[in-house]
């Protein structure tokens, strides 16, 4: 208790305005039901304080966070903190099963960690069943105190949490889609910043309305919460700079649309450059789903003004496309004398793994199978104690280490359905020694249709340093990696009937779940773990668990 207070002591400093040398913040997440009106419809939802989305965490560079959990609703809960990369603290990851058990009703669990060489956009977000859909707000990490951006001051910053609504209770849906072993229902609609769309029947219901001034330069941080979309976001007769995506700095890219897949941020300067007038902004899923607007409305501008509507772009159904290759080929680190790239050059770890569905025998199920996904023919099953606390105090018989570096058939991926589609599963890690660097390969396989997968690895950032389509090419395609200045990331697309391949050193000591962030993947088994062991020197091995640990 004592320590709580000399906590609290602390973080009153950090409340001041512009308190550079604020090193501890303190946030109190009370899980709790309430009741939200969405597309003529009421109906409880898991929030964080009440919120749609949960408030934005705001931190600079360096800080310590203490973020306390309180469980006050009727569901295990745990909360991941979306590209932060909890250097030996992997105990506050927050991922269900892999890092801690969950937080079960009545329950808190205080995460601390500190944002350590990242400055930037990221999320947080609930990792355990659905409730992600809900249960999601921003993190906004500012560079330390004096110093600044590496592109001119926005005027003012603005978060924008794109996400997806069910008028139907998303558990309910998984729950569903689970028994039957089909495709779980589509959403209902898109939200931006937790507003659906102007809608005429409901007029107490309007859309994200972002007021500016003319002639400013803002800068939005967009997020993608959604569970299973890829979003492409545009404002209407607008232009954006990128300048940074998952927290690391780009080389500013103008562009008149970004492709956001789940899990993704990216900042964007926007210049008001038209004066007047109301233009819609835009959050569009693949094809023929339902599109999220919302009105950049320029101060001045009378109420009833027309809004300058976009054009809809009703992207394929894959991201395989030339305007996905144009911005993909587009984005690149920053790489200057601040922000350098250390991409590894030399490879100890050299693995190709392939993604895709499947599927598996289940009696109950209404085709007598159920959808699954894999990586290299394994869907991931589940402990029932955490991977983090089974590798810590060295519990037998949770996980094994015999993840294959390499898929155990070979066949054209991109051309030939497996003659079988079944899958194996079990819970399957890859092991690295501490400061190891890893080549990861990852190749979608034809399963009825090819599909893009978002990946997304906990405990690091990594370079992406090629793609393509096809089958990966291990004799030719190399020669065409970037290693001068790839992109940065914590999730990215591997392209429908394609590959892409990552580097990272893995300088990290912990478990690292490595999924597709496409929420409906995960459920099925697209995941696998990577166990970083501990290395000799005095900084480089997991810190011990904190004494309010979740226990199963
Ligand atoms: C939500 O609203 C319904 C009916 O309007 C009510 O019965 C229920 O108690 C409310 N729940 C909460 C958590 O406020
Ligand atoms: C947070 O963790 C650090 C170790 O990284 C420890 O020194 C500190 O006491 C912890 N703070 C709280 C409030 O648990
Ligand atoms: C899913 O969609 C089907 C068909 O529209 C509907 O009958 C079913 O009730 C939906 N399930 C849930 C959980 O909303
Ligand atoms: C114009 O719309 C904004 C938000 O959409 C609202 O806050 C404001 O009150 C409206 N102004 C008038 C005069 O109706
Ligand atoms: C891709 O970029 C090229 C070269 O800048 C341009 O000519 C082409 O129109 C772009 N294609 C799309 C679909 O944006
Ligand atoms: C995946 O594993 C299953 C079960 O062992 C096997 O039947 C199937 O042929 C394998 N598929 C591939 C593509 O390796
Ligand atoms: C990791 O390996 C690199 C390259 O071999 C070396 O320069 C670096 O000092 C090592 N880092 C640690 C923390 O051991
Ligand atoms: C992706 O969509 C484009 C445009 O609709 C189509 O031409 C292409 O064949 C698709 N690619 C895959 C792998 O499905
Ligand atoms: C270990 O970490 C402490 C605290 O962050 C730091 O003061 C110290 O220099 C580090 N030691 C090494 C060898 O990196
Ligand atoms: C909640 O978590 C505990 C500990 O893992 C588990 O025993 C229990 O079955 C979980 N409850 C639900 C509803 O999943
Ligand atoms: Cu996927």
């Amino acid at each position: 208790m004592a320590t709580w207070i000399r906590v609290v002591v602390l973080v009153m400093a950090c409340l001041l305005p512009a308190s550079a040398e604020c090193v501890v913040r303190q946030y109190n997440f009370d899980v709790v039901m309430k009741n939200t009106t969405k597309l003529c419809s009421t109906k409880p939802i898991v929030t964080i304080n009440g919120k749609f989305p949960g408030p934005t965490i705001i931190a600079r560079e360096d800080d310590i966070l203490l973020i306390r959990v309180n469980n006050r609703v009727n569901y295990n809960v745990t909360i991941h903190w979306h590209g932060v990369k909890q250097f030996r603290t992997g105990w506050a990851d927050g991922t269900a099963y892999i890092t801690q058990c969950p937080i079960q009703p009545g329950e808190s669990y205080v995460h601390n960690f500190t944002l350590t060489g990242q400055r930037g956009t990221l999320f947080y977000h609930a990792h355990i069943f659905w409730l992600r859909a809900t249960l999601h707000g921003a993190i906004v990490i500012l560079p330390k105190g004096g110093v600044p951006y590496p592109f001119p001051k926005p005027r003012e910053e603005k978060v924008i949490v794109l996400a997806e609504w069910w008028k139907s209770d998303v558990e309910a849906v998984i729950n569903e889609a689970l028994q039957t072993g089909l495709t779980p229902n589509r959403s209902d609609t898109q939200t931006i910043n937790g507003y659906a769309e102007p809608t005429s029947s409901c007029p107490s219901e309007r859309g994200y309305t972002l007021q500016v001034e003319p002639g400013r330069t803002y800068m939005l941080r967009v997020i993608n919460a959604a569970l299973n979309e890829f979003l492409y976001f545009k404002i209407a007769g607008h232009d954006f700079t990128v300048v940074e995506v998952d927290a690391s700095y780009t080389k500013p890219y103008k562009t008149d649309t970004v492709l956001i897949a789940s899990g993704q941020t990216t900042n964007l300067l926007l210049t008001t450059n038209l004066g007047t007038g109301k233009f819609m902004i835009s959050a569009s899923p693949f094809k023929n789903k339902k599109i999220a607007t919302g009105t950049l409305h320029y101060i001045g501008t009378p109420n009833d003004t027309a809004t300058i509507v976009l054009t809809p772009i009703w992207p394929s159904e894959n991201t395989s496309t030339p305007l996905v290759d144009n911005i993909t080929d587009a984005l690149r680190s920053l790489n200057s004398k601040e922000y350098p790239v250390t991409v590894p050059l030399k490879i100890d770890h050299s693995l190709f793994f392939t993604i895709g569905l499947g599927t598996m025998p289940c009696p109950t199920c209404t085709i007598g199978n159920r959808a699954v996904a894999h990586i290299n023919n394994i869907t991931f099953d589940s402990p029932t104690i955490s991977l983090l606390q089974a590798h810590y105090f060295n519990i037998k018989g949770v996980y094994t280490d015999d993840f294959p570096a390499n898929p155990p058939n070979q066949f054209d991926y991109t051309g030939t359905q497996p003659a079988n589609p079944q899958t194996m599963h079990g819970t399957r890690v890859y092991r690295l020694p501490y400061n190891s660097t890893v080549q990861l390969v990852l190749q979608d396989t034809i399963r009825l249709a090819l599909e893009s997968h978002p990946m997304h690895l906990h405990g690091f950032s990594f370079y992406a340093v090629g793609s393509g389509l096809g089958n990966f090419n291990p004799i030719k395609d190399p020669k065409k990696f970037n290693l001068v200045d790839p992109v940065e990331r914590n999730t990215i697309s591997v392209p429908a009937g394609g590959w892409l391949a990552i580097r990272f050193r893995a300088d990290n000591p912990g478990v690292w779940f490595m999924h597709c962030h496409i929420e409906v993947h995960t459920t099925w088994g697209m995941e696998m773990a990577f166990v970083v062991d501990n290395g000799n020197g005095p900084n480089e091995s997991v810190l011990p668990p904190p004494h309010d640990l979740p226990k199963c």
